[in-house]
């Protein structure tokens, strides 16, 4: 599908330089993600679409817009695949709950995403892949894990669905390093179903659903119905990226069981890990809760936008925190970011001498290291401060540091439409 128009992004002179590096959540390690020179290969869990946008999903995507600016700015030519989860259980039930048809609330939900992308400047995926479009790819997955005899059918007469069968994949468990409790309990959280009769192992994942009477179906070899979750990214991944891509992302939430179950369903048809490093951004929560449609605690940006908020705001508001950890949004967090934004603004009107060279080092070093955004936010502060303080005037070098806030951090200082 369509994704979302590219923002302008300034190349900046002289390039950067070095690797970036991330504390890897799967082998504990801080190591180099991307390769030295050439293609980086990066895989980001798209939004299921029915309550776009909220705070959570665009803190998600704006991490990962870090890591692709990063690696631009390395030269790196970015090779981004986001899928589009527009056919799955909790969408049919919102559809059902709202008298929606399914397809209208994908349809629009995905659309208002891409607009909140924009306003955001989230640098677009150069793969933007949804599930119905990928219908084909899932089946012809299926087929080659079925020749491995890693999936079979449900032992239910009236439904005998299709499961993975996760003991055909070496290493299962590899990627969270979670207990087989902690695995079941999360399992039946996030859409699995632990209790099924008919399974082999009570965590093997459903890959397809057979049609039941009113469900929406596709005809397959394996039978008419409709692909199970983690199968849709683990096929679109494998066919637009290959395996052992550079970096596999999403929130903290899908680290079990989504990302564990596409490692094994990769790994059980192509012998190989499906990435060699993943990120897995902190949730975002409101009021101490974490921020879901289930919960219906959402702020979403467009909202936001609604309420005469700068994106660009909300943006600083979200890249003030690092990935890492979860934290809680507050309409102060969103004011502070206006403050800030606003300073910043001045100091690249003004054009006060300000040394932009090391703010460029600065911001670089902070988001090599782990993306470490907060402290490039401080960095742009500095210098922001340094050219507000200052009697001289240099133009050339405010705009060379408005380059290096729009290029790397994505926060475009000139307030005329890009
Ligand atoms: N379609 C699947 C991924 S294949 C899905 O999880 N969709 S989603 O709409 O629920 O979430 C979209 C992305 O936002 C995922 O990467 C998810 O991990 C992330 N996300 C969801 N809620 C939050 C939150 N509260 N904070 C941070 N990230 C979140
Ligand atoms: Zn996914």
């Amino acid at each position: 599908m369509q994704a979302w128009p590219n923002p302008t992004l300034p190349t900046l002179d002289p390039p950067g330089s070095g690797r970036l590096r991330l504390a890897d959540p799967v082998s504990g390690a801080v190591k180099a993600v991307g390769p030295e020179r050439g293609q980086a290969r990066m895989y980001v869990c798209g939004i299921t679409p029915y309550d776009a946008t909220h705070l959570g999903h665009a803190f998600t995507y704006t991490v990962f817009d870090l890591a692709n600016r990063v690696w631009r700015d390395l030269g790196r030519t970015v090779v981004y695949t986001q899928n589009v989860t527009d056919v799955d259980e909790p969408l049919l039930e919102r559809a059902a709950q709202t008298g929606v048809d399914w397809r209208d609330l994908a349809a629009g939900q995905t659309d208002l995403f891409r607009s909140d992308m924009t306003a955001l400047r989230v640098l677009p995926p150069l793969h933007y892949v949804g599930a119905v479009e990928s219908i084909s790819l899932v089946s012809g997955l299926l087929a080659r894990l079925a020749d491995r005899g890693a999936v079979y059918q449900a032992a239910d007469r009236e439904h005998p669905d299709w499961y993975f069968d996760t003991a055909a994949a070496a290493g299962f468990g590899g990627v969270s390093h979670l207990g087989a409790a902690a695995m079941r309990e999360l399992f039946a959280d996030r859409g699995g179903d632990p209790g099924r009769l008919g399974k082999r192992s009570p965590l093997d994942p459903l890959v397809w659903r057979l049609a039941r009477p009113g469900e929406p179906a596709w005809d397959a070899p394996v039978g008419r119905g409709r692909p199970g979750w983690h199968i849709e990214c683990t096929a679109i991944a494998l066919d637009t990226l290959g395996a052992a891509f550079d970096l596999q992302g999403g929130g903290s939430d899908l680290a079990f069981p989504h990302h564990e179950m596409c490692a094994a369903q990769a790994a059980a048809v192509t012998g190989q890990p499906l990435a060699q490093a993943y990120l897995h951004v902190g949730m975002v929560g409101l009021d101490g809760e974490k921020m879901s449609k289930s919960k219906g605690n959402l702020v979403l940006v467009s909202q936001l936008l609604a309420g005469g908020a700068d994106p660009m705001a909300i943006r600083l508001a979200l890249l003030a925190h690092h990935y890492g950890a979860d934290w809680s949004w507050q309409a102060a967090d969103l004011a502070a970011a206006q403050i800030r934004l606003a300073r910043w603004r001045s100091a690249a009107v003004g054009g006060g001498a300000a040394d932009a060279a090391r703010l460029a080092a600065e911001v670089r070093a902070a988001l090599l290291d782990d993306l470490h955004a907060d402290r490039a936010l401080a960095a742009v502060d500095r210098w922001a401060a340094a050219s507000a303080a200052s009697a001289a005037l240099d133009p050339a070098a405010a705009a060379s540091a408005a380059a290096v806030a729009d290029a790397l951090l994505g926060v475009r200082l000139s307030v005329a439409a890009s």
